[in-house]
This record gives C-alpha cells, structure tokens and sequence, in this order.
C-alpha cells in the first residue's frame, strides 16, 4: 500500500498556496505538537473577533474539554459584522440556486440586515440566550439567516434535516425541550413538494413545550396555521428593526446540538461550542481549501447535517468567503445539473461525496464534457472512503488532471476536518485521507490501546483534544463517555478502522460499530431496528450494511414476523415503506427480508456479523417472498469462528 504511486501537487497551484512545501507543512505541523496551547491560541487571537480575551487556552479534565475560557464573542459577529468594515461589505455571501433555476445573492450587508431582523423577531417574542430552537427548513437562504438570527442571540439552534420524517424530528424536539421550531411550508425535491410544515403539525400534536413555529412561504403550498402558535416568517419581519446588537456569549456556549447515529435506537445530541468550533472551521477553509478572497466555494451537502454546517455556513462566512448553495437534487432536471453550475457560477472550489461523484460515473462522461468546468481549482470529498476508480475519475474528468483532491475525514462529534490532504504541500494518494492536519494527535492502534505496526489494520483514535470536538452528548454525559472514551480512556475513539502506511499516510477503512453509512449519511442498525419492531406485524429484527458500488452500503434488514402474519412481498415492501416513513425517506431498506429465525448466540444476542456476511459473501438469489432456510444461515456460519458466536438461537415460532 506504501507503494502506492503519490501525485504531487501541482506546481501552479503550490505556487499560490498558503501552505505551498511539505516542508513549511511539516514545520507547521511539529509546532502545534510541540506546544497545542500556544499553537492554537496565537491562531485563537489572531484570528477571530472577541468581545472579551481568553485567559486560559485549555482546560483538559478528560474526556470534558474547555477550550479559550474567560473570552466571551459571538458566532454572527464573526460570520458576518466583521466583514461589514471593508471591501467585503458587498462582497456575495451566499449565492443560492433554486431547484427551478430562481437565483438569490446575498452580500454579507444584505444577510446582516436579514439576520438582524430575524434576531429581533425572536427577541420580540421572548426567546434569549440558551433557549433551543428547532430549524426544519430545505437548503433555502433562510435556512443561514434562521442559523445564524439563532446564533447572534445565543440561543441554541438544531437543524432537522428536512429529509427526516414527523417523528424523527418530534424526538429531536423531545430530546432537546426545544421551545421554538423555524420551518418552511415545503420543500422542493425533483419536482415534488416535501411538507414541512405538515409534519411539523404532526410533530407538535406531542410537542407542548413548543411555543412557537415560524413559517417561511417558500413554495406557496397550503398550510394549516394555528392562531397563536404559527406564525408567517414574512409578516415579522416586515415590521423588524434592521439592527440588533449580538450577545456576547462565552467561548464555551453551545453554538448548536446536532443529532446523528450512534450504536443504539437513539440519536446522539452532538453539542457543539462557539469559539473552538468557528476557530477549526475556520482554519481548515484556509489549510484544506486554500480558500482565496476572490473564489466561490461550493460544498454539495445539506445544512441538515454536520457538513452543511461546518463547510457551507460557519467555515465559509467565518473565513468571508462566497459560499453557493443550491437547493435541489444532482440530477434535476437533468444528470448535467452539478457542472451547470458550475460553470454558470466560475465555482474554483468544489467539495461533494464519493457517492455523488459514483453515480456521475455511471451517467457518463458526456454530461460533464458538456460544460466549462475550467474554473475548477481544487476538489474535494467527504463522508465514506473514496475508492481509487472514483478518485481517478474525479481528477482527470472533473478536475482536468489539473486540481489537487482533498479528501477529507471528519466526523460529526469531530466539528471540524481533522485528517486531509493541505493541498499545496501533501501529495496525494487515491484512496487515502492523507496526513493529521496540524494539532491533530491521531493515530490507529489495536484493541489493548497498543499503536500498530505500519500497514495494519487497527482502531483510529485522536489521543489529545483539538478546539472544534464535541463538548458532549445533550444532557448525557454518560453516554459522551460510554460512547468515545471508555475503550481508551483519555483518548478519543472514532469508531472507524484505519491502517498507516510506511509514509504515515491514512487509509480510513470505515466503521467497526453498529453505524453504518448510505450514501455518506449515517444511520445506526438499532435505531433502523427499533422502528422495524414498532410495526405490527413484526417480531424481531436485525439490520445491517451490505457493500454497494453506488452508495458505500446499502441497509438490507432481516425481520421475523408475528404469527397469523403471511410473509408476503407485499409486507416486505410495507416494511420498507414503514421505515421510510418513521425515520425518513433517505433510510427506507434496499431490502427487507422475512425470514424464519435470526441467529443468535447462547445469551440470546442477535448476530449480526453472520447477516454480514450473509449479504456480502453470498448473494441470495429470489425476491422477498422467499423466506430463508434457518440451515442456511447455520451453513454460513461455518469454520473457524468462536464457539459460543456459533450457536443459534431458535427459530422465531410463527
Ligand atoms: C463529515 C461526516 C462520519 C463517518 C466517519 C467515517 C466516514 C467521513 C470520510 C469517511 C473515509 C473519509 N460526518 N467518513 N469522511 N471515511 N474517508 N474521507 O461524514 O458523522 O456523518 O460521518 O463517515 O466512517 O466516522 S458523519
């Protein structure tokens, strides 16, 4: 694997880079492991605006972290006000594109005066510091003014992303007692309407700690609203005054709780804090993209996860850059709609998914060739491993041979990219993360805690606490705990298996837990599992992750259904439907199928490393209605593995 062939940056582009040899890349890197604390808190200083210094840079009393104590600033001030002083005052913000081609460009004045209106909105009616304020809103610009309104007042924002069902997001409400939800009537997906507020009606049936929802007219669909409760996003803020000073809040303050998969039913409330979290953001849109004053940076992700929020809102406005958003599907109303923009907007820095850049290859050449995609400076990718072929693809067909790829691995809890290429200075290797970005302590060992010898596989741990890391879990620190830092105490896990290779080189294998990762999107085989066993007519069940060429994984779920219940096709594709329908579309199973037992080990654990295999090794030929002989799995489970995994359970009686 060392062998690997590196690419080496090209030389144009190393020419203007901020970080432009390996050399002043490996200096960088030796100073901020040799002193953290000085490393980031010269970055800390110079680089963000406070209201209040710092006195103190770290205060580590594992696993809880404390980063820049004693400084108090504001998340807006430093996304927007700050660069309102001099030639960015006019300078596009945010570029927006509408699945039907309706364009909107933002100024970082014009989103300041909207943000502003926004806070004094919220102000208006009662909500302050601390406060939590559910956003279910599609990938509109409204959705950055709601974000950031939020943030300049202190209140704690969660964004739901839109794609997740009713009752995904009233347990996201439940979770956070959340006393506000900002919402639009509908979304936009290919030509077809989403209805938010619909669900948000249905959510707040069993929501009474929510005092208000806002509603931004986006589409014009009918929507129900209740006197008192619902209120038009538009008529508030007709009346609004356009300036609002922002809270100072201290450097610890929760900026937001994002929620995302972990190893049981229920989702994790990520939380994040102010100043570390902007500062990493805001560092690595200078390491990792080499984000120039002129260019337009345009990240592919939805705000409604961890990507959208570091790299198409804090990072980017952080570092004053014009970041794109574009509201719609990759392939509406045609597969060349990515390189459309592309090439209608100059876009220099590009960053998108492994699956996207998959199913572009599968489209075909001649819908990229169609377009200019010469302004192109840099690619990135993020989410899943990218394999080789789609590496290679991406660089010659998109980026013309001539763009340094960034692939960058960073989890939710992570806030900020930790592993990736600096583009200017690391040679590239397709497949692999690369090197530590500077302050980063990573390394991969095995299950006593043991680093491993290059090339082998082992865990990926973070052994020293960097500023954007999560704070913890939402009023749950027993589960931060449990979670990251019990296997190796004082050093963080990621859950995922890397190998190192004899150049110190990254090569991030994927998750060892029960997440697993559809299209870059994270799901967790319990959560998908407890939903399955709320229908009716099903028993037991057992999820799990089959490789798939197009999407990383697929989720294929073996179910055993309650007597008097006739295994049908048609149950199959209900229960499809079903899991579609609680958590969202974007976790219906490739496949469910109804099987007659699970195995299961002598204490009665369902084991999901056979269905693995199952799927993977030996494709099952037949369609769903076809219940599985028990004897196969007991074949499957075959030589070599340790006795007591081995025994199955017995079959459900039905
Ligand atoms: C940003 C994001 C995190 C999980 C992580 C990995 C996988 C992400 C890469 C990657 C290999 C990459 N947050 N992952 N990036 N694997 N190479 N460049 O994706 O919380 O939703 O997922 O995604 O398994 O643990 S996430």
């Amino acid at each position: 694997m060392s062998t690997t062939a590196a690419i080496h940056p090209p030389a144009d582009f190393a020419a203007g880079a901020r970080i432009s040899s390996r050399a002043a890349y490996d200096e960088l890197r030796r100073l901020a492991l040799a002193d953290p604390e000085a490393f980031w808190s010269a970055r800390a200083r110079a680089g963000l605006h406070w209201f209040t210094p710092f006195e103190t840079v770290l205060n580590w009393q594992p696993p809880f972290a404390e980063w820049f104590t004693g400084g108090t600033l504001n998340a807006c001030t430093n996304c927007v006000d700050r660069h309102l002083t001099g030639s960015r005052r006019n300078k596009a913000a945010i570029i927006w594109e509408g699945e039907n081609f309706e364009q909107r460009i933002l100024t970082y004045q014009e989103l300041h005066r909207r943000v502003c209106k926004l806070a004094n909105v919220l102000l208006g009616l009662g909500y302050k510091k601390g406060d939590r304020a559910i956003i279910y809103l599609p990938m509109i610009p409204e959705a950055a003014v709601a974000m950031l309104a939020c943030a300049r007042l202190g209140i704690i924002h969660s964004v739901v992303f839109a794609g997740f069902s009713s009752e995904a997001l009233r347990t996201r409400m439940d979770d956070l007692e959340a006393q506000l939800v900002i919402t639009a009537d509908a979304g936009r997906r290919r030509g077809k309407e989403v209805p938010l507020k619909k669900n948000v009606d249905a959510a707040l049936e069993h929501c009474p700690g929510i005092r208000h929802s806002i509603v931004y007219r986006h589409t014009g669909a009918a929507v129900e609203m209740r006197e008192g409760r619902d209120l038009d996003w538009t008529e508030l803020m007709r009346g609004s005054a356009e300036s609002c000073p922002a809270e100072p809040v201290p450097s610890e303050h929760p900026l937001y709780v994002l929620y995302t998969s972990g190893t049981t039913g229920k989702p994790k409330g990520v939380v994040h804090s102010t100043a570390g979290y902007l500062l990493q953001t805001q560092s690595t849109m200078e390491w990792v993209f080499d984000l120039r004053e002129e260019d337009v940076y345009w990240c592919t992700a939805d705000i409604g996860w961890v990507t959208g929020h570091s790299y198409i809102i804090y990072g980017p406005l952080a570092a004053g850059a014009t970041t794109l958003m574009y509201e719609g599907a990759p392939d509406w109303p045609e597969p060349d709609r990515f390189w459309r923009l592309i090439e209608k907007y100059r876009v220099n820095l590009f960053y998108t998914s492994p699956t996207a850049i998959r199913s572009f290859i599968r489209q075909g050449n001649a819908y990229p060739e169609r377009h200019d995609l010469s302004s192109l400076r840099l690619l990135g990718s993020v989410g899943e491993p990218i394999n080789p072929a789609a590496w290679n693809w991406y660089h010659a067909i998109i980026g013309g041979s001539r763009c340094p790829i960034v692939d960058t691995w960073w989890q939710t809890e992570t806030g900020a990219i930790l592993l990736s290429p600096v583009p200017g200075a690391v040679a590239t290797k397709p497949g692999s993360a690369t090197l530590p970005l500077p302050g980063i302590d990573a390394d991969v060992v095995n299950l006593k805690g043991e680093p491993v010898p290059d090339g082998e596989q082992g865990y990926l741990i973070l052994r020293t606490p960097w500023p954007s890391m999560l704070r913890g879990l939402y009023r749950d620190p027993e589960r931060y705990q449990e979670s990251y830092w019990s296997r190796y105490p004082g050093r963080y896990f990621t859950g995922d298996a890397a190998r190192r290779d004899a150049d110190g080189y990254y090569w991030v294998l994927g998750r060892v837990d029960d997440v697993i990762n559809v299209s870059g999107h994270r799901m967790s085989t319990m959560e998908v599992e407890s939903v399955m066993v709320r229908h009716p007519a099903v028993a037991e069940a057992a999820a799990v992750g089959r490789p798939d060429e197009l999407k990383g994984q697929a989720l294929v779920v073996f179910a055993t259904i309650k007597g008097g219940t006739a295994p049908t096709s048609a149950l199959a594709h209900e229960l499809r439907a079903w899991v579609a329908t609680e958590i969202g579309s974007f976790a219906r199973p490739e496949e469910v199928r109804l099987v007659e037992g699970l195995p299961k080990t002598r204490s009665g654990k369902i084991m999901r490393r056979l269905l693995r295999e199952l799927v993977t090794t030996r494709e099952v030929k037949g369609d769903t209605t076809t219940i599985e002989d028990y004897s196969v799995l007991l074949k499957l489970s075959g030589e070599g593995k340790d006795e007591e995994e081995l025994l199955l359970g017995k079959p459900a009686a039905s």
